[in-house]
């Protein structure tokens, strides 16, 4: 006999992110058909700074409360619309919910009910329907299949719209390639983290942090950066280039001029007292040499998100060394990877479920990387909540990599504790 699970409740409210800014919670309750057993789920919807301009529309009042954060018109369209859309509808078949949310909408981008109002109701269907099988999220999600724990890549030093500092790159992560266990690779972060900080305060340089946990001091450019990140890996007992590579988030949508047509380096120019502008073959060659330089592996959004040819140029000049990351490029969206894999632009996508609002959809994007020797990275946004959900679908999906910030500030430390306790059910005593 199959077991059908019918939604019973769909509920949101509005709760706070990390940055103190309005997000949207969804809760759905489903009944176990053959026990009678109702089991509720919960979810939270993450919010970006460096959000691409193709990113599905995330809803906001626009009135004055929250300075016109406040998301109780998405809100309203969960315990409205998609409430009457979901109600009786069997949540074991997680495609057939996100098509009721989707028809619901009835929009490409999700601007009708606010892709924030989707995923939220989809994510905590999906935790709902785990919930009334007695199965953990990653197992209802992954099934059989889930045998990878992913690669952390670890943001320690904050930049771009994620720090008030001169560091105009975005992020910059270690990832433990060599590592046995994830939590051995936490842990060599964690200690490399420590040290950083360590030669921060030594150096005479700030030690606060950035949203996603990672040190946000001065810098003059990203070659210092990447020497003091060498060091601290040094400084750990590590061997850069063997035990630690490093990845680079340049977000480098943030930092186009589309008027002037260059890249504009703001805190660099600052910190050198003259104006650092750079073109796409600029950008191509400055990455080049830091990869000649230092032990980088990993750079995403190295171009602006609608710099295809440019893009295909830098794939070209690079694609063989480094993994080279759409974020704002590709924003999870199968048409826009599909284009990329026929462009031969970039060669992985990072997936965060809230550019494109529902599971279903990310799992689709996730299916065509892989189909297509891509890379793929499961993502946590600049604004955060208590929700681990990231480290399920991370495993679930078999990723190999998540980027989920410092192993500081508990939005981005919670994901990480969730993937200490995945682990341990899936390889006891590792
Ligand atoms: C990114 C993300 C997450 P935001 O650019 O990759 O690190 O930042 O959520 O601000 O878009
Ligand atoms: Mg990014």
């Amino acid at each position: 006999m199959n077991v059908k699970l019918p939604v019973r409740e769909v509920h949101a409210r509005e709760i706070l992110d990390s940055r103190g800014n309005p997000t949207l919670e969804a809760e759905v309750v489903v009944e176990n058909s053959v026990t009678g057993e109702l089991a509720c789920g919960r979810a939270s919807v993450p919010s970006g700074a460096s959000t691409g301009q193709f990113e599905a529309v995330e809803l906001r009042d626009g009135e004055v409360r929250y300075f016109g954060l406040g998301v109780r018109r998405a809100v309203g369209n969960v315990n409205a619309k998609l409430r009457e859309a979901l109600l009786s509808q069997d949540a074991s078949c997680q495609r057939k919910i996100d098509e009721r949310i989707l028809d619901c909408d009835g929009t490409q981008n999700k601007e009708n009910l606010g892709a924030n109002a989707c995923l939220g109701v989809s994510m905590a269907a999906a935790r709902a329907a785990a919930e009334a099988l007695h199965l953990p999220l990653y197992q209802y999600l992954g099934g059989i299949h889930t045998v990878r724990m992913p690669v952390p890549m670890m943001n320690i030093l904050n930049g771009g719209k994620h720090a008030d500092n001169t560091v105009d790159l975005q992020e910059f992560m270690i990832a433990p390639v060599q590592a046995e266990s994830f939590a051995e690779g936490l842990r060599v972060c964690a200690e490399i983290y420590h040290n950083l900080k360590g030669l921060c305060r030594e150096k005479g340089l700030s030690t606060g942090v950035g949203d996603e946990g990672g040190f946000a001091p001065d810098l003059p450019d990203a070659e210092s950066v990447l020497s003091l990140i060498v060091e601290a890996v040094e400084k750990s007992g590590y061997a850069p280039g063997h035990d630690i590579k490093i990845a680079i988030d340049a977000a480098a949508s943030e930092l186009y001029d589309k008027r002037a047509g260059c890249y504009c380096f703001p805190g660099e120019s600052k910190m050198k007292g003259k104006q650092v502008l750079r073109s796409a073959e600029d950008m191509i060659a400055y990455y080049e040499g830091l990869a000649r330089e230092f032990p980088l592996f990993s750079l995403e959004d190295g171009l602006d998100e609608e710099d295809w040819d440019g893009w295909q140029q830098l794939t070209k000049r690079l694609g063989n060394r480094l993994q080279l990351v759409g974020d704002d490029l590709f924003v999870t969206n199968v048409k826009r990877l599909a284009a990329g894999i026929q462009k031969g632009a970039g060669n992985a996508i990072l997936v965060k479920v809230n550019q494109i609002g529902t599971l279903t959809e990310a799992f689709a994007a996730v299916r065509l990387a892989k189909e297509n020797g891509f890379g793929t990275i499961i993502s946590h946004r600049s604004g955060e909540t208590e929700d681990a959900i990231i480290a399920d679908i991370a495993v679930a999906v078999n990723a190999g990599q998540i980027k989920t910030g410092a192993p500081c500030r508990m939005d981005r430390v919670a994901k990480y504790n969730r993937l200490l306790r995945i682990e341990e059910e899936l390889y006891p005593g590792r």
